[in-house]
């Protein structure tokens, strides 16, 4: 297995956590000089850069959130002037304004690199053809990956997202062998593959690099069967830099967290505190080696957890597990925490569920109810009520089963609940409006 840096995925701990504080003082050094938002958060608390002699000691200083991104929109919180930012992204926020960031020459060489070294870590080397069906534009998603690519000296298809029929016809002709997209709209493709009666076997297709969302075990298992791949996950967002944040290996273990440029920390979501190494909550992060947009304890509100031991890749980075989502996208049903991915893992596990679902959450009177809506697949047929009952019945069990919580589950016709070309929405949450 190829492994892009091994200088850096494969330093010993302590040599890591030396580097990753002499890059933290330089950068605690320039926010404070360059940021007022920083400037004045030190001021605050009495403290000066030189204050924080290890890396623990970063607890010491405060979050940032995505509401200190808001009231220093648009341009804020950039450490260089903007004739020094080559490149402006924003988040894929809906709600309000979105956050906008920024990236030096430096930045995007950094970026590309470390999108390179996830890319390798899941198997692209410089003799792949890699499509990318992300969306080119404001999101980070394609531009990233686009570059990572490069950087290897694959050769890149930028499809962007859409236009899925073009997607298969381009992966038949132009013999495509790593697709990177988001998961929900690599089941888009297999499925239209499918009504196509194109056989995934007869593409090129190697490996898929899928991110941007949460996606269940049971989702890779299905997009590896239906595509024929294998399948790896990435993980990052656009205020630390975009992908490449962290990205699996071929042991699929977890993701390798790219330590020489962000420290990765996982707070109690609700008080703040710093969790022991293994513990489950929000994943905090700081960045290292960024010059336009440096981020000190980014609270990222995604829930995960990190893992320290060594990977049989080799590599010694900590890994992050997969999310199990954003603690706002986190659903309080009758007092009890659900999160979408458990519902899809109890869906994927029950035979004749389609991997398409949305959850409509309602409030009647002062009850919360949760409905589940679930495709199922052609073949499974409901003529018989007595069968229609039983399926949901099993689904309903299993549900309640595994999260504590009732739901009522309903079988909607093959095609109807709309499918994903980026980012899926698994949740209609009446309850706001
Ligand atoms: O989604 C960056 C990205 C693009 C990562 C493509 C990987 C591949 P944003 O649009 O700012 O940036 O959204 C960031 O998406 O806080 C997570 O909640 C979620 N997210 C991203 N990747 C994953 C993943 C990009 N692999 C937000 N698993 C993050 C779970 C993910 N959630």
């Amino acid at each position: 297995m190829q492994i892009w840096d091994p200088q850096f995925e494969c330093m010993p701990r302590e040599e890591m956590e030396q580097l990753q504080l002499e890059r933290l003082q330089a950068t605690l050094n320039r926010v404070c000089k360059n940021v007022t938002c920083y400037k004045n958060r030190f001021k605050e608390i009495g403290m000066e850069p030189e204050d924080i002699r290890s890396i623990a000691d970063l607890s010491k200083l405060p979050f940032t959130t995505k509401e200190d991104l808001r009231l220093n929109y648009p341009y804020g919180m950039f450490a260089v002037p903007l004739r020094e930012v080559v490149r402006i992204h924003s988040s894929s926020g809906t709600t309000g304004k979105p956050t906008v960031v920024g990236y030096t020459r430096q930045d995007i060489k950094t970026w590309s690199n470390i999108v390179a070294r996830f890319m390798t870590a899941a198997g692209v080397t410089h003799d792949d053809v890699v499509q990318i069906a992300f969306g080119y534009g404001l999101f980070t998603g394609a531009f990233g990956l686009h570059y990572g690519s490069e950087m290897i000296g694959a050769s890149v298809i930028p499809t962007g997202s859409g236009n899925t029929e073009k997607q298969i016809m381009i992966m038949q002709d132009y013999k495509t062998t790593a697709l990177v997209c988001t998961p929900s709209y690599a089941v888009t493709i297999a499925e239209r593959m499918e009504k196509m009666g194109v056989d995934p076997k007869s593409l090129s297709l190697k490996v898929g690099l899928f991110g941007g969302e949460p996606w269940s075990e049971a989702m890779r298992r299905e997009i590896e069967t239906r595509l024929g791949i294998s399948a790896t996950d990435n993980y990052g967002l656009s205020e630390v830099i975009g992908p490449g944040v962290a990205g699996e290996c071929q042991c699929k273990k977890g993701m390798h967290i790219c330590e020489d440029s962000f420290v990765a920390e996982i707070i109690d979501p609700d008080t703040g505190e710093v969790l022991p190494p293994g513990s489950v909550g929000e994943l905090v992060l700081t960045t290292l080696t960024k010059e336009a947009f440096p981020m000190i304890r980014y609270r990222t509100r995604d829930i995960t957890s990190l893992e320290y031991g060594k990977c049989d890749c080799g590599r010694t980075t900590v890994r992050m597990k997969k999310t199990m989502g954003r603690s706002d996208d986190m659903l309080i049903i009758k007092g009890v925490n659900v999160y979408p991915s458990q519902i899809e893992e109890v869906l994927f596990a029950v035979e004749g569920c389609e991997p398409h679902y949305q959850l409509v959450v309602d409030r009647k009177g002062t009850l919360d109810t949760l409905e589940v809506r679930i495709e199922v697949t052609e073949n499974i047929f409901f003529d018989e009520m007595k069968q229609q009952k039983a399926f949901l019945d099993k689904v309903e069990r299993r549900i309640d089963s595994v999260l504590g919580v009732g739901a009522t589950v309903k079988l909607v016709e093959p095609n109807t609940i709309p499918r994903a070309e980026g980012k899926a929405t698994r949740v209609i949450d009446k309850r706001k409006f």
